[in-house]
C-alpha cells in the first residue's frame, strides 16, 4: 500500500468510529492536513445526517463547506463528541507532535474541548521518541527574536519558517535539533516563554485513540 493508500484506509476506520455520534445529533470535530483531509471526503457522504462540524484551520472549514457539511464556529456549540486529526509523529503513550501544516492553536483548542480524540496517521509518524520531526511553536510576531533566545537556551535550534502567517496572524518557529524525552514537561516549559501563543506538543492533551495505517492493516492504538 502507498502512503496516500494507508491515510484512506485510516480515514475510512476513523468514519466507523464517529458514525454513531453523527447519528446521535452529535457535533464532530475536524482536523487539518493530507489524511484529515482524507476523512473530511469520506464524511461527505454523511452530509444528509451530520448535524455540524468545528474545523481545526480555514482550509478544512472551506473543504467541508464544499461538501455541503455545516461548520460551526466554536463559540457556538456547547460540546465537541469526537475530534479526529491527523499528527506529524506519536509516540506509544498517544503524545504527539502537530503543527506541520501551521494549525496547531486550533487544533489544540478544539482537541481540549472534545470529549474524545482521535488521530490518524500512517505507520510513518509513530516513533519512541518525539521530536525528530521539528517541534512547530505559535508565536506572536513582536516575540519572534525573544522566543527564539529561549528556545536556545532550551536546547534547542529554531527557524522562521519563511513566508508563513497562521489563521490567527501569528508567525511559525520550527525548532530542529531538540528530542523530546518529557513531552508533558517541555509542553509546559515552552508554554511559559511570553510570546509564544502554542507549542505542537500534545501531551497534556494526548490523543485518546490512534489509528495507525499499517501495511497488516488499520492498527487500533489507546
Ligand atoms: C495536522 O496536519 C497537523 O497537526 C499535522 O501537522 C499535519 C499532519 O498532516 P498530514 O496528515 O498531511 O501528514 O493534523
Amino acid at each position: 500500500m502507498t502512503q496516500d493508500e494507508l491515510k484512506q484506509a485510516v480515514a475510512a476506520a476513523a468514519i466507523e468510529e464517529v458514525k454513531q455520534a453523527i447519528l446521535d445529533g452529535e457535533i464532530i470535530g475536524i482536523g487539518t492536513g493530507s489524511t484529515a483531509n482524507c476523512f473530511i471526503d469520506l464524511l461527505a457522504e454523511y452530509r444528509d445526517d451530520i448535524k455540524g462540524t468545528v474545523a481545526s484551520s480555514e482550509a478544512s472549514a472551506e473543504r467541508l463547506k464544499k461538501h455541503g457539511i455545516e461548520v460551526y464556529d466554536l463559540n457556538a456549540v456547547d460540546s465537541i463528541a469526537v475530534y479526529v486529526d491527523g499528527a506529524d509523529e506519536s509516540n506509544h503513550a498517544l503524545e504527539l507532535i502537530k503543527g506541520g501544516g501551521a494549525a496547531l492553536t486550533r487544533e489544540k483548542i478544539v482537541a481540549a474541548v472534545a470529549k474524545r480524540f482521535i488521530c490518524i496517521a500512517d505507520e510513518s509518524k509513530l516513533v519512541d521518541q518525539l521530536g525528530a520531526f521539528p517541534l512547530p511553536i505559535e508565536v506572536l510576531p513582536m516575540a519572534r527574536s525573544h522566543v527564539g533566545r529561549e528556545l536556545v537556551k532550551l536546547g534547542g535550534d529554531p527557524v522562521y519558517r519563511e513566508g508563513v502567517v497562521t489563521d490567527n496572524g501569528n508567525i511559525i518557529l520550527d525548532v530542529y535539533n531538540f528530542p523530546i524525552a518529557t513531552p508533558r514537561k517541555t509542553e509546559e516549559a515552552i508554554n511559559n516563554i511570553v510570546g509564544v501563543v502554542t507549542n505542537g506538543i500534545f501531551a497534556n492533551r494526548a490523543a485518546d485513540v490512534l489509528l495507525l495505517g499499517t501495511q497488516n492493516g488499520v492498527k487500533t492504538l489507546t
